[in-house]
């Protein structure tokens, strides 16, 4: 008859996953203006107004710029909200989120 296996086993998984972390891309047009961007990035993301300057910029430069990186529901909430502020003054502004690899 077998017997019953009373050995304890060690947990062999990392205790603590990392959790997964999305970028918000911010996206360049030819119409939203830069200081409602720059205001923009100031109210949601609470950046400085140097910071928000920065990443305008680049996002108009280089056609798209990452904004910050967030766990998710965090990352959806801002590009929303971020996105929602814009079309609400009939702006094309897109935010967006992308996973971090
Ligand atoms: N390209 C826009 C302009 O020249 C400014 C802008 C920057 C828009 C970054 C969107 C993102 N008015």
């Amino acid at each position: 008859m077998s017997e019953t296996d009373t050995r304890s086993r060690v947990e062999t998984r990392p205790q603590i996953e990392r959790p997964k972390v999305y970028k918000v891309l911010l996206l360049n047009d030819d119409y939203t203006p830069r200081d409602f961007v720059v205001a923009i990035l100031r109210a949601v993301f609470r950046m400085t107004t140097d910071q928000a300057n920065g990443v305008m910029l680049a996002a108009h430069v280089q056609g798209m710029c990452v904004v910050a990186v967030y766990t998710r529901e965090i990352a959806e909430t801002k590009a929303t909200e971020a996105t929602d502020m814009a079309q609400r003054e009939g702006f094309p502004l897109l935010f967006t989120i992308e996973p971090e690899d």
